[in-house]
């Protein structure tokens, strides 16, 4: 997947008509979110920082995840981190995570 230009880490238009950004990196945990969003064959776009540049640390993307941390996503207006919660998330949404909790346990 081709990286999207860094100018604007957030998009212009609506954000509910735009979509899913996971914003990432090299040598990180975000290809694990890739790859739960290619599995789920959602749309997204993604936006790869320079983490060695810092570009993860630049207030542009603090208004993403204020901990300065990659992966995290934006989806509408909903702005998540951490991998794990961000898989999570994608799950639910997408109801690929079990109902019964003996099995929900087996994959949280
Ligand atoms: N527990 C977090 C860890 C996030 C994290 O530490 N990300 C690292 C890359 S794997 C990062 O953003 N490092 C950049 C920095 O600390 O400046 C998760 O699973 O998402």
């Amino acid at each position: 997947m081709t990286p999207v230009p860094q100018t604007n880490l957030i998009p212009a238009s609506t954000p509910n008509q735009t979509k899913l950004k996971l914003y990432g990196g090299v040598k990180t945990r975000t290809p694990m979110v890739q790859w739960y969003l290619e599995e789920l064959g959602i749309a997204y776009d993604y936006i790869s920082l320079n983490i060695s540049a810092g570009e993860n640390l630049k207030p542009e993307y603090l208004v993403i995840n204020p901990m300065g941390k990659v992966p995290a996503i934006l989806d509408g207006n909903l702005k998540l981190w951490e991998s794990g919660a961000i898989l999570l998330y994608l799950a639910e949404k997408y109801q690929k995570k079990p109902t019964l909790l003996d099995e929900s346990a087996q994959v949280t």
